[in-house]
């Protein structure tokens, strides 16, 4: 990896060039030289197939954001390459570097409901920040990527399938995702009937997808642009929730370790809501709590999906690894259920 480090106009010498992070999808490494932080990252092609095309969309969006508000920890800045490039073609890889977020914090769950609430705020101005930005101009990095229906119909095959024979050890799992299947479509039709707007939103709005600053703990940034396009606003919000107010880990073994902290949602709600002044519409913020519900059934069933595909998605650290994710999930979203009039009443209240 030091000699694609090399191939970028990096201040001083390269010193290291570690793994880093805990993404499930590209390779990210951290590089210290004499003068400076990097994060450089290998670009899952096989997921992201026109990466190309995935990069002009972050260069779009990062110059647009960095025009806005030109503090240097506030968005993402990519390294050019040494012949001034955005990012690196390099036997058959594709690399890109950042400028590391100096004196942040990214947090894989909250310490407390206000980490929580700065990482809706990061996401609310986000949005915010991009309501007048072109979305016809990004490319659809990953076609249909939050199309729930459309996740169903590769789960279906993938039971069909059944590349590996896994399905029978996953009837309980494989049932809860199915009898679910109508939920899924409840987004997707409001705005195939022109309910709901299209906006360009973030799209894997994990809570270690932000930075916080080190020492205010409050928002600074939002991270891991790949997947912005355009999208629905309700699932920014719920995929946000499926991770950071979910009581446990996303790949927990302990059911009960797994409910949905209402007052982490409660917080995020408020911080989101605020962040997003004006620019959603009365009805999208009535969708949230459905976003909140329709990620987290969605993640599931792309989770299983992979389990039944055999791995080949999702990066695993150990047998079962998907399962367990799916299992965790399909627990959140019948504590969701449990918990739906409070989910909406807290949305009402601060409307
Ligand atoms: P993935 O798509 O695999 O999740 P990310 O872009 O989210 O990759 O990066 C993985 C991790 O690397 C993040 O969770 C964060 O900890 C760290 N990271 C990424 N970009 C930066 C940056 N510019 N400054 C500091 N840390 C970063
Ligand atoms: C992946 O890249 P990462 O780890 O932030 C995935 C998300 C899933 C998430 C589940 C491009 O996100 O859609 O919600 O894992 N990203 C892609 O943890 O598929
Ligand atoms: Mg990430």
């Amino acid at each position: 990896m030091l000699n694609i480090c090399r191939k970028f106009q990096l201040r001083g010498t390269v010193l290291s060039c570690q793994p880093y992070g805990s993404g499930h999808i590209n390779a990210t490494f951290l590089v210290h030289t004499d003068q400076a932080d990097y994060i450089l990252q290998r670009i899952n092609h096989s997921i992201f197939q026109d990466v190309p095309a995935l990069m002009n969309n972050i260069q779009r969006v990062t110059a647009f954001l960095a025009r806005r508000d030109p503090d240097p920890r506030h968005s993402l800045h990519l390294v050019p390459t040494l012949k001034g490039g955005g990012w690196l073609e390099e036997e058959g890889e594709f690399y890109r570097v950042y400028d590391f977020i100096t004196d942040s914090l990214c947090l894989n769950a909250p310490e407390t409901p206000n980490d929580f609430y700065q990482s809706a705020v990061a996401f609310g101005s986000f949005q915010r920040a991009l309501a007048d930005f072109p979305a016809e101009e990004l490319s659809e990095t990953i076609p249909r990527f939050h199309d729930t229906p459309d996740r169903y119909r590769a789960l279906h095959q993938a039971i069909r399938e059944d590349a590996l024979g896994r399905a029978a050890s996953c009837g309980p799992e494989i049932r809860f995702a199915l009898d679910h299947g109508a939920d899924g479509a409840f987004l997707m039709e409001h705005l195939r009937a022109g309910r709901l707007p299209l906006r360009v939103t973030h799209n894997d709005t994990k809570l270690n997808n932000v930075m916080l600053d080190a020492q205010t703990r409050k928002a600074l940034c939002v991270i891991d642009l790949d997947t912005v396009m355009p999208g629905l606003a309700a699932n920014d919000f719920g995929d946000s929730i499926r991770f950071g107010a979910n009581t446990g880990a996303e790949d927990e073994r302990d059911l009960s370790q797994i409910s949905l902290s209402l007052e982490r949602y409660s917080a995020f709600a408020e911080g989101y809501l605020t962040a997003c002044g004006q620019s959603l519409t009365p009805f999208e913020k009535e969708t949230l709590p459905w976003g909140a519900k329709l990620m987290t059934l969605e993640c599931g069933v792309r989770f299983l999906t992979d389990y039944l595909a055999g791995d080949t998605y999702f990066r695993i650290h150990r047998p079962g690894h998907n399962l367990d994710r799916a299992r965790t999930q399909f627990a959140l979203v019948r504590d969701m259920e449990a918990k739906w009039p409070e989910m909406n009443q807290i949305v009402q209240s601060l409307l």
